[in-house]
């Protein structure tokens, strides 16, 4: 089984409130069908999370009650996404519900507390696959936080063991900078912990769950001697395919 996280980035468009980059999403779906492989898939929150979340500092937790209403609009905004995500799905063929990770799980101090997956497991049993995504999700101590779609996909890999695991984003891999606005921006086609420390100490992100720094990271904790965990830019049609084929693409893998 390959597990993949579609990216806020690739399925909305981010400089814009909750908007869903439908024909894109289409796209994706139809490649990850056409692939023929076993997947399961977690999504991010785009421009349906970030943007709320980060004006009502929603990653703090409960700072001040004038945050409420953004918390019931954000779980509003990303449960939408999540069914529109789920329809192409099911357009390409691909049988799929939305599972909200905050009406199913608790989180304590940031750490996700998935007690009960036995509904997520009996899904994919039966062949419908669970669709988990970044949302905000009560927290034993801070009241409700954010859970990035990055951490989902540490549970969904703890709970269904992949072959491989691919973050789907809109950049080639990792660059020593940002290359939308650096030109000079080193790319590396692999990265093990000395890389990402020495990256990591540059970066600014947008994102209130850490951007692509964090994504590594997560890739690293999960990559093993057997497990491939590769990030590719899905905005390029057929490139997700090729890399589900085992073909060579464009892409940053992690490396113990
Ligand atoms: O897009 C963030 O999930 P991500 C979730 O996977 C919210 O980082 C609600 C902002």
């Amino acid at each position: 089984m390959i597990l993949i996280k579609l990216g806020g980035s690739v399925i909305t468009d981010k400089s814009e409130y909750r908007k869903f980059q439908r024909e894109q999403v289409a796209r994706l779906c139809r490649e990850i069908a056409d692939s023929g492989r076993n997947v399961m898939v977690v999504h991010g929150a785009g421009s349906y999370g970030h943007v709320i979340a980060k004006r009502y500092s929603l990653s703090r937790g409960l700072v001040d009650f004038s945050q409420i209403p953004a918390v019931a609009q954000v779980q509003y905004d990303v449960r939408e996404l999540s069914s529109l995500v789920v329809r192409e799905f099911l357009g390409a063929g691909i049988p799929s519900v939305s599972v909200p990770p905050g009406s199913c799980f608790v989180m304590e101090d940031g750490r996700l507390v998935a007690e009960d997956t036995e509904a997520i497991r009996a899904l994919a049993h039966i062949g419908v696959m669970p669709i988990l995504f970044g949302d905000v999700v009560m927290d034993r101590r801070k009241g409700f936080g954010i859970c990035s779609g990055d951490q989902l996909m540490e549970l969904m890999s703890d709970m269904f063991r992949p072959e491989r695991i691919v973050f789907v984003s809109d950049i080639d891999g990792l660059y020593s900078a940002d290359p939308k606005t650096d030109a000079g921006a080193e790319f590396y086609p692999e990265v093990d912990r000395g890389i990402l420390e020495s990256v990591s100490s540059g970066s600014t992100v947008d994102d209130v769950t850490g951007g692509v720094v964090n994504k590594m990271e997560a890739m690293l904790r999960m990559c093993s001697e057997d497990r491939d965990c590769v990030l590719v830019n899905g905005t390029v049609p057929g490139r997700l395919l090729s890399l589900l084929r085992g073909e060579d693409v464009p892409c940053t893998r992690a490396r113990l």
